[in-house]
């Protein structure tokens, strides 16, 4: 797909344990909330959280959007790790820095519809992905919702950046594949798979 760049294994084990290490204190700061779908409620499978300026959040009433404070806790995102800013200025090629990191975490049995993400305002700015711990089937399909669609396994370590025509591509998970890692050790009971997606959310 034009525009996007895949980078398995970006992320060698010891920056792995060091990314798991820096989410475990924002996870403790910002624990994760389950989501829930605008006007119906229903529960997203995935579990969130964010760090950096501004998060992005979703509930009944308020739908998909992005907010600077915890939808629980109200209190404002942990900052980004330094380690992520670096991924992104060497993978995003954007001259401004992110806004958003969200973190999803996907239990054995969760999984993410086909969408596109298209809350933000800034599209000229790319969404880099960086994926840890159980590996996942992801589906990738053009910028419509009908034609056809790929699938692509993520392993832990891997980077995608969705730039150019690939930024409002439709995509999702489709299944993790239970125990493909040991990354996260005693964190995290029941394994599964974090991905981060780092963010530009405002036009600069
Ligand atoms: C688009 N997250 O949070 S990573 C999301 O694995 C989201 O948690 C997924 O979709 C996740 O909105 C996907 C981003 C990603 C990776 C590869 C892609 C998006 C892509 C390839 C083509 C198009
Ligand atoms: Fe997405």
């Amino acid at each position: 797909m034009p525009g996007c760049r895949y980078v398995p294994g970006f992320l060698d084990r010891s920056a792995q344990h060091d990314l798991v290490a820096a989410l475990r204190g924002i996870v403790a700061e910002a624990p994760f909330f389950t989501p829930r779908m605008p006007r119906t409620g229903k529960p997203f499978s995935v579990a969130m959280t964010n760090c950096g300026p501004l998060g992005w959040v979703s509930d009944r009433e308020g739908g998909y959007r992005y907010q600077a404070s915890h939808p629980e806790t109200d209190r404002p995102w942990p900052p980004m790790p330094d380690m992520l800013l670096e991924a992104w200025r060497l993978l995003s090629a954007y001259p401004h820095p992110p806004e958003a990191c969200l973190v999803n975490h996907y239990r054995p049995a969760a999984k993410m519809g086909l969408h596109r993400d298209e809350d933000e305002e800034d599209f000229a700015a790319p969404v880099l992905s960086l994926s840890l711990g159980d590996t996942a089937v992801f589906r990738v399909g053009g910028t419509t919702r009908k034609g056809p669609t790929r699938s692509v396994k993520l392993e832990s370590g891997d980077a995608v950046v969705l730039g150019g025509d690939s930024r409002l591509a439709y995509h999702g998970v489709d299944r993790i594949l239970a125990g493909s890692s040991t990354l996260f050790g005693d964190w995290l009971p029941g394994g599964g798979r974090i991905n981060l997606t780092l963010r530009r959310v405002t036009r600069p």
